[in-house]
């Protein structure tokens, strides 16, 4: 039986499920805490950017107990289960479907308490934003498929194959603050490979990817991110 989803809170509207749930974090929840909301005021995503929430979308908050490092790609990896055989993972935390970002992934937490807020927002039955799709599902009849996900996938032990399995960025060109170069695949860390155009490769443990299209757009519209690890 599921351990993520009890006890529920569910709100009509809040400013973010993930400032609930780290609230109920900081003051004892358990692990699987569930905060969903129908809709936000201000739903984050990293780094002080928005997420659009509409009533229709999936938004969900999890209390994460003892979190490992791959929490946000596991639980990209679990939305695109949801999601289908065409679903993709955007290292580190997005869940593109053609291309087109579905769901977004934003951990937050206290490490040195032992505890994360897992927050996931999805493209359920909503109208998506610009360039963004959405599943076309009920959110209600999402919720429980992606909680038995997120349940396999916390503890799953191939979950780095997985990613490699549904790698948004392999062999496409990709840009970060502080270079551009080709996706090559997932590391043996979670981390992002990129050949860069001498040959060499770099390892991105964090941050920002633009994905570059082939009209030279970028999407989703991103900003800064830390320099990567040379190899
Ligand atoms: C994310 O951030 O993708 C993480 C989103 C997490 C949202 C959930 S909802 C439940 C929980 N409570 C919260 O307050 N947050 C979490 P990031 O990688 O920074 O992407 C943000 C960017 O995605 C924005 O700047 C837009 O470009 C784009 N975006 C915003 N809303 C979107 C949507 N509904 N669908 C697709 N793209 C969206």
């Amino acid at each position: 039986m599921s351990r993520l989803g009890r006890p529920r809170r569910h709100l009509r509207e809040t400013g973010s499920t993930n400032a609930v749930a780290r609230e109920l974090a900081a003051c004892g929840a358990p692990h699987g805490t569930l905060v969903t909301a129908t809709t936000q005021t201000a739903g984050r995503g990293r780094q002080g950017r928005t997420w659009t929430s509409p009533a229709g979308a999936l938004l969900l908050s999890l209390v994460i107990r003892d979190p490992d490092p791959l929490l946000s790609l596991r639980a990209g990896l679990a939305v695109a289960d949801v999601a289908g055989a065409g679903a993709r993972v955007k290292w580190p935390n997005d869940v593109l479907i053609g291309g087109r970002k579905a769901a977004g992934v934003l951990v937050e937490g206290r490490p040195a308490e032992g505890w994360a807020v897992l927050g996931i927002g999805v493209n359920a039955r909503n109208e998506p934003p610009p360039g963004a799709i959405s599943l076309g599902v009920e959110p209600e009849t999402a919720l429980p498929e992606l909680l038995a996900a997120l349940e396999a996938r916390l503890s799953a032990h191939d979950t780095l194959a997985a990613l490699r399995g549904r790698d948004a960025l392999l062999a496409e060109r990709v840009a970060w603050a502080s270079g551009e170069g080709t996706g090559a695949g997932i590391d043996d860390g979670g981390g992002l490979r990129v050949r860069l155009a001498d040959g060499s490769e770099t390892v991105l443990d964090a941050g920002e990817v633009h994905l570059l299209s082939a009209a030279g757009r970028t999407f989703p519209p991103t900003r800064s991110s830390p320099p990567g690890r040379r190899r």
